[in-house]
């Protein structure tokens, strides 16, 4: 019996391993966010586009965030990085220092100093 829930448990990790890949608005900019392999433990090379008007969007800057919130016996968790690129493409690297859920964000500002954000969340 013991085994067979290990093994199911097992499975529903291996479904919910999953690149990063997902979208959505902050303000006026389409944001995509993607990453290069299955998210894991560790560091996590992620690309972050941005579009305005269907048009590959230059900001002045970006940043992507993961938020983990504090759990039993553990302290809140994140990290963050200044995202590098050009013509609307954006790369940088979040270390995720364990498995669970993490909250993530793209915060953008935009040419005229506006900040706007794009929230999301994943889950390995
Ligand atoms: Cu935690």
């Amino acid at each position: 019996m013991k085994k067979i829930i290990l093994a199911a448990l097992l499975s529903i990790g291996t479904l919910l391993a999953a690149p990063l890949n997902t979208g959505g608005k902050a303000s006026d900019i389409t944001v995509k966010i993607q990453s290069e392999k299955d998210l894991s433990v560790g560091q996590n090379s992620i690309t972050v586009s941005l579009a305005k008007d269907t048009k590959p969007f230059t900001p002045k800057s970006v940043e992507l965030k993961a938020f983990m919130a504090a759990m039993p016996g553990m302290p809140e968790m994140s990290d963050k990085v200044e995202l590098k690129g050009k013509d609307g493409i954006y790369k940088g690297s979040l270390n995720f220092v364990m498995s669970g859920t993490w909250q993530i964000s793209v915060t953008i500002v935009d040419t005229d100093g506006k900040r706007k954000r794009y929230k999301t969340s994943a889950s390995f």
